[in-house]
C-alpha cells in the first residue's frame, strides 16, 4: 500500500499546482506564479480555505507560499492579468483563476475565450453548484428546463481547450494531469477550465503522497520532417519575390534570432502580424513592418506581388491577410511553419508542422548559398525608406496639423511617437482594443523583442490594465506603458485598485477622445455616419446623441482610485510626465497619464483593407454609397486553394 494523505479536493488541487514546473531548453521555472481570485460561496470555504492553510503554513516556516494570492476586483480581469503574465513569459508560466459560483465564474468566460483564441494557457477554476444537488437549488444556480445536469460553467466548454468537471474526488488526478498536459502543449495551449462543484471541494479523500511529488512538464520544440524542409527549400529556391509574415509563434518560440539570421541570408523581407511584431527589430534590413489591414504600405506593396508567402506561427486572422485581399499575385503559393498542424493545413500552404526556431534554422542550412536577387533586396529598403518618412511626420506633425488642433489637444501619433521615444528600448508598451491597436502595429518602433504587446486575438476592451499587472509581475525590470482608450477605461478601470493593492507600478497612457475613434471611423466608412459612437448628452430637441460632450473626469475617477494621475495639455507636458512616471518608484502604485486628443486625425493609410458587411439594401445614401465600394473591394478577395 502506498502512502496517503487525507485532505480535502481543494487542498490536493492547491498542494498540486503549486508543485508543477515547467521546461524548455533546460531551464526549469514554476508553472503557476500564483492563484488570482474574489471568494464567494462556492470558493470561500473550498480554494478559499486551502489557500489560506498553505498561506498561513508556508509563513508560519518563514517560506514563500507556493501559490501565493492576489485578490483581483473583477474575474474577466483576473484572467486578463494571467494572460498579460504568461504571454510575457513566452508561455512558460501562468497563474490560476478561482471564482465563486455562478456569476463569478461566468464573469470568466470573456477572459477564457481571449485565452483560447491567442493561444495563451491559463487555468480557470470556476465554482460550480452541488453535485449532490443536496440543498438544489442553491443561490445562483441556472435550472435548466430539459437538462438536469447542465450549469453555467457548461459554457466554459467551447471557450476552453480542455475542460473537465470534478464530480468525484478520484476524479481530481485525472483532471489535474490533464490539464496540466494541455497547459504546456505549445500546439493545444490556451484556457484550461476545471469546474469544481462547491461540496466536492470541502470533500476529503486519501490522496496517494506521490501527486504532490514535483514533477516537471517539458514543452516540446518538434522539429520538422525532413522532407517538408527539403520540399520548403525546393519553393523558396524557385520564387523570386517571397515574403514572410512572422506571427505570435516567433515569440513563443524564441526564434527572433533565427528568424534574423534567415532573412539576413536570404534577403527575404517580414512582414509581422500584431502577435508577431517585433520579431525583427527596428531598423533591420528586411523589417517591412506591420502587414496586413493596419500594415505599412512598405509590407502591404510586396504582400500584393510576393510569389510565395512564408508564414511563421501565425493563424492567419483577416487582419493580417487583409480579408484575403493582401496577396494578390497569381498563383501565390504559401508555406506555413506552425507547431499547430490546425494552423500548418491553412491556405492550402505546404504544411511544415514544427517548432518555430527548430524548422528556421533546417531552412537556413537548407538554403545555405541562395539568396533573392539584389534588385529585391533593393526595392524593399525604398519602400522602407518612404514609410518610415510617414512615420516620422506622424510622429512630429507640421504645423499644418498642430494649427488646426483644438488647445490642448495632441495627434494619437505625437502620443505614441513620444511614448517610444522617451521610454526605454526594454519597456513594454501595450494594447488591445479601439484605434490605438491599428496605430501601434503601424507606428510603433519595437526595440526590444518583447516590449511589445498588443492583444488582437479577441481585441478585448478591458484588457490593457490587467494584463499591464500581468506583464509588470512577470518582469519587474521593465516599465510597462499601457495605452489605453477613454472607452476602454470606462469598460474596466477596477484593476487599478488592485495594482494599487500591490503597488504594482504600471503606467496607463489614458487618451481622452470622448468616444469611439477606432468604431467613430469604421461606422463612417460604411455609411453608418458616426451612429451611436461619440460620448454626448441626448439632445433635448434632437433626441439623439449629439448634445455636448459628457462631463466625465476620468482623471478624478482614478485619482479616487488611488493612482497617481498627472494631466496633460501639450507636447511638452507629456514628455515631462512621461519623464516622471520612468523617474516614479518601482514599488509605488500605478501612474495614469490623462491626455486628450483629436478623434478626427488619423494615422497614414495601408493601402489595405478590412471586410465588414454593409448593408445591400438602404434608405441611406451614405449607406448605399459605401456599399457600392464595398463591392469593389470584395471583387479583390481570393480563395488561396
Ligand atoms: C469588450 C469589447 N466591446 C466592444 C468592442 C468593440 N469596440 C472595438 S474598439 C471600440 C471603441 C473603443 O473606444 P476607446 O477605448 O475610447 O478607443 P478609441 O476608439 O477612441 O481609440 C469598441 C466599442 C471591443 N473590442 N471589446
Ligand atoms: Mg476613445
Amino acid at each position: 500500500m502506498s502512502e496517503t494523505v487525507s485532505l480535502t479536493v481543494a487542498q490536493a488541487t492547491v498542494e498540486f499546482l503549486a508543485h508543477q514546473y515547467s521546461e524548455r531548453d533546460g531551464v526549469t521555472q514554476k508553472l503557476f506564479a500564483g492563484a488570482l481570485g474574489i471568494f464567494g460561496h462556492g470558493n470561500v470555504a473550498g480554494i478559499g480555505q486551502a489557500l489560506l492553510q498553505q498561506e498561513t503554513s508556508a509563513l508560519a516556516a518563514g517560506e514563500t507560499p507556493g501559490l501565493p494570492y492576489v485578490l483581483a476586483r473583477n474575474e474577466q480581469a483576473m484572467v486578463h492579468t494571467a494572460v498579460g503574465y504568461a504571454r510575457q513569459k513566452d508561455r512558460l508560466q501562468t497563474w490560476v483563476c478561482t471564482a465563486s459560483v455562478g456569476p463569478g465564474s461566468t464573469n470568466m468566460l470573456t477572459g477564457a475565450a481571449l485565452a483560447t483564441i491567442n493561444r495563451i494557457p491559463v487555468l480557470l477554476l470556476p465554482s460550480g453548484t452541488f453535485a449532490t444537488r443536496r440543498s438544489a437549488p442553491v443561490l445562483q444556480e441556472l435550472e435548466n428546463f430539459a437538462a438536469g445536469d447542465v450549469t453555467v460553467n457548461d459554457a466554459f466548454r467551447p471557450l476552453s481547450t480542455y475542460f473537465d468537471r470534478v464530480s468525484r474526488a478520484e476524479q481530481l488526478p485525472s483532471a489535474l494531469l490533464s490539464a496540466m498536459r494541455v497547459l504546456t502543449d505549445p500546439a493545444q495551449t490556451g484556457a484550461v477550465t476545471l469546474s469544481l462543484p462547491q461540496d466536492v471541494q470541502a470533500e476529503a479523500y486519501d490522496w496517494p503522497v506521490e501527486l504532490f511529488a514535483d514533477r516537471t512538464w517539458h514543452v516540446a520544440r518538434p522539429p520538422a520532417e525532413k522532407s517538408r524542409i527539403q520540399a520548403a527549400a525546393d519553393l523558396i529556391r524557385g520564387a523570386r519575390r517571397p515574403m514572410i509574415v512572422a506571427g505570435g509563434g516567433v515569440h513563443y518560440s524564441g526564434a527572433e534570432d533565427a528568424l534574423a539570421a534567415f532573412c539576413e541570408a536570404t534577403g527575404i523581407p517580414v512582414g509581422e502580424s500584431q502577435a508577431g511584431k517585433g520579431s525583427l527589430l527596428h531598423g533591420h534590413p528586411q523589417l517591412m513592418g506591420a502587414v496586413g489591414s493596419t500594415g505599412t504600405t512598405a509590407a502591404n506593396a510586396l504582400a500584393r506581388e510576393a510569389d510565395l508567402i512564408i508564414g511563421i506561427g501565425t493563424r492567419w486572422s483577416d487582419f493580417t491577410t487583409a480579408s484575403r485581399t493582401a496577396f494578390q499575385a497569381a498563383g501565390v503559393r504559401f508555406i506555413n511553419v506552425n507547431v499547430a498542424n490546425f494552423d500548418a493545413g491553412k491556405q492550402s500552404g505546404l504544411a511544415v508542422v514544427a517548432d518555430a526556431r527548430e524548422a528556421l534554422e533546417d531552412l537556413t542550412a537548407a538554403l545555405d548559398g541562395w539568396s533573392v536577387d539584389a534588385a529585391y533586396r533593393a526595392e524593399q529598403g525604398r519602400l522602407w525608406a518612404v514609410w518610415d518618412a510617414a512615420v516620422e511626420s506622424a510622429y512630429q506633425p507640421g504645423s499644418e496639423v498642430t494649427d488646426a488642433l483644438a488647445p490642448g489637444k495632441l495627434t494619437q501619433g505625437t502620443v505614441l511617437g513620444l511614448v517610444n521615444e522617451l521610454t526605454d528600448p526594454r519597456d513594454v508598451v501595450l494594447c488591445a482594443a479601439g484605434s490605438m491597436p491599428g496605430d501601434l502595429h503601424k507606428l510603433w518602433r519595437v526595440r526590444d523583442r518583447r516590449g511589445y504587446h498588443v492583444e488582437y486575438g479577441y481585441s478585448c476592451m478591458g484588457y490593457e490594465v490587467p494584463a499591464s499587472i500581468g506583464i509588470r509581475l512577470a518582469d519587474e525590470t521593465r516599465d510597462v506603458f499601457a495605452m489605453l482608450g477613454d472607452g476602454g477605461y470606462l469598460m474596466m478601470p477596477t484593476e487599478l485598485v488592485t495594482a494599487v493593492q500591490e503597488r504594482v507600478k504600471v503606467v496607463v497612457v489614458l487618451v481622452q477622445n470622448h468616444g469611439f475613434h477606432s468604431i467613430g471611423s469604421l461606422s463612417e466608412s460604411l455609411g453608418s455616419q458616426r451612429f451611436g459612437t461619440r460620448y454626448r448628452f441626448r439632445g433635448t430637441d434632437s433626441h439623439r446623441l449629439d448634445g455636448d460632450t459628457l462631463p466625465v473626469d476620468l482623471a478624478a475617477n482614478a485619482r479616487s482610485l488611488g493612482v497617481t494621475v498627472i494631466e496633460v495639455h501639450s507636447r511638452d507636458e507629456l514628455a515631462k510626465a512621461i519623464r516622471t512616471a520612468k523617474d516614479a518608484p518601482a514599488d509605488g502604485g500605478p501612474i495614469l497619464i490623462h491626455v486628450e486628443t483629436d478623434p478626427l486625425i488619423h494615422a497614414p493609410d495601408s493601402e489595405s483593407w478590412w471586410d465588414v458587411p454593409v448593408s445591400e439594401v438602404s434608405t441611406l445614401d451614405s449607406t448605399a454609397a459605401a456599399y457600392a465600394t464595398y463591392l469593389q473591394h470584395r471583387r479583390q478577395q481570393r480563395h488561396h486553394l
